[in-house]
């Protein structure tokens, strides 16, 4: 086994604040059993939650109008799983990748299994692009890929997917996310009916090639790359879809997909109860689908996001959920801002853990509106850093990763043996 970061590295750097840590641990301890809330149990719980990193997302994104590349950014997939595994080292929530296809294709994917495994990483849910062309072929996925008019087209969507089934199988993933940016720029360029058919359609093709052990993920988005209608528009559109393909259909919440001011929380809490809620794709935004760094700007919604999976959870209504971060970092080092971001999820995640939902319904049952909030906003409030900490300590990962990573010289070592992509082409990744 390879190790991105030596263990001794991050030793010696957690050594040096490792009793602050135990001051601040041992501070919240005391406060938070007044509350009768035992800090290890969430601390356990902590210690199991993984977040899967996306391998587009190690890559310096770019928008429409450039794209500036930053110093010794991967150029493959292999350099990609290296840097995904310098974040893994460090944070240690982010055991798993999420490859997309055919931007990850390699000629063997054994391989590649046998190299991220090396590295301890695994593969998580893989995705398929039929948003773009490949170089090869005279069919175009310009007017639509699963929904296009065309048989001929559709086909060969439908092969993008199966080809990413088989090439997930290889690396050992359980699942695949689909994400068309099917749809029309102009009132009457598609018919929404027959996209919508036609869609459903070459879905079920997909499904009936999914292994039995496998769930596929539909994920919907309002607007982008087509302005007027998209065909998967809303989690209605998803919901319905999931439903007519089978039990292993679910949908897949981007955090971008939605349009302003839109109550994501509460689409959460109806997919629970509809027992179709299957994934998460963590960015944050400000205006649409921006993909900015988790929690970095509506840390709030986040943690609502998370009340809501606390709640179902302890009423035993939640299953198998894939967490993935789907980001793009235009002006950060992408290691650095995934580190922050699975960190944010984390600590929402924690804060939601100290919510008591027994009380919290009374407050409800109650019409005391007053101490609903309150009892959220405490919980959103309370410090929870010392217990993520603490489960990385304990998990032997860095309590200060960003720290910890500025120390290694990461990217300035890599510089030397990576080749920086001048060009400033664009493209949204
Ligand atoms: C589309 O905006 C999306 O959210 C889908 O998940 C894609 O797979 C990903 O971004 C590509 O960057
Ligand atoms: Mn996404």
């Amino acid at each position: 086994m390879f190790k991105a970061v030596e263990k001794d590295f991050i030793k010696t750097h957690n050594k040096k604040i490792e009793s602050d840590l135990k001051f601040d641990y041992e501070y919240l301890e005391k406060k938070l059993r007044k509350e009768n809330i035992d800090i290890n149990e969430i601390k356990e719980k902590i210690k199991k939650f993984q977040v899967a990193v996306p391998t587009w997302g190690v890559g310096t994104g770019g928008t429409r109008f450039a794209r500036f590349p930053g110093i010794g950014e991967p150029n493959n997939i292999f350099e990609k799983i290296e840097d995904c595994a310098v974040i893994n080292d460090l944070v240690g929530v982010t055991e798993k990748v999420s490859p997309h296809f055919p931007w990850d294709n390699v000629s063997d994917f054994k391989e590649l299994k046998e190299f991220a495994y090396s590295y301890s990483i695994g593969f998580d849910v893989v995705n398929s692009n039929t948003f773009q062309d490949s170089a090869e072929g005279e069919l175009s996925f310009k007017y639509g890929s699963l929904t296009n008019a065309n048989q001929s087209i559709r086909d060969l969507a439908i092969k993008v997917n199966l080809d990413a089934i088989n090439a997930g199988i290889t690396l050992e993933s359980k699942g695949l996310t689909v994400w068309v940016g099917d749809g029309g720029n102009f009132p009457g360029q598609i018919s929404f009916s027959n996209s919508l058919s036609r869609y459903i359609d070459s879905m079920k093709k997909i499904y009936t090639e999914l292994p039995q052990d496998w769930n596929i993920y539909l994920e919907h988005k309002p607007y982008e790359p087509a302005f007027y209608s998209t065909v998967i528009s809303d989690w209605g559109t998803s919901y319905i879809c999931a439903k007519e393909l089978g039990e292993r259909a679910l949908c897949l919440v981007d955090l971008g997909h939605h349009l302003p001011n839109t109550n994501i929380e509460m689409i959460v809490s109806r997919l629970i109860d509809l027992n179709k809620l299957g994934g998460f794709h963590f960015n944050d935004s400000k205006f649409g689908d921006d993909d900015l760094d988790a929690g970095s700007i509506n840390p709030y919604e986040l943690f609502l996001i998370f009340n809501e999976l606390s709640s179902a959870s302890k009423k035993g209504k939640l299953n198998q959920i894939s967490y993935m971060i789907d980001q793009s970092h235009n002006v950060t080092d992408p290691i650095e801002s995934l580190i922050l971001s699975s960190n944010e999820i984390v600590n929402c995640y924690a804060k939601s853990l100290l919510v008591n939902y027994n009380v919290l319904e009374e407050y409800q049952n109650k019409d005391d509106a007053i101490k609903a909030m309150q009892l959220l906003k405490n919980a959103f409030n309370t410090d929870v850093s010392s217990i993520t900490a603490m489960a990385r300590l304990e998990n032997s990962n860095a309590i200060n990763p960003i720290q910890v990573y500025r120390s290694l010289n990461y990217k300035q070592t890599k510089s030397k043996i990576r080749v920086t992509n001048k060009g400033s082409s664009s493209g949204i990744v």
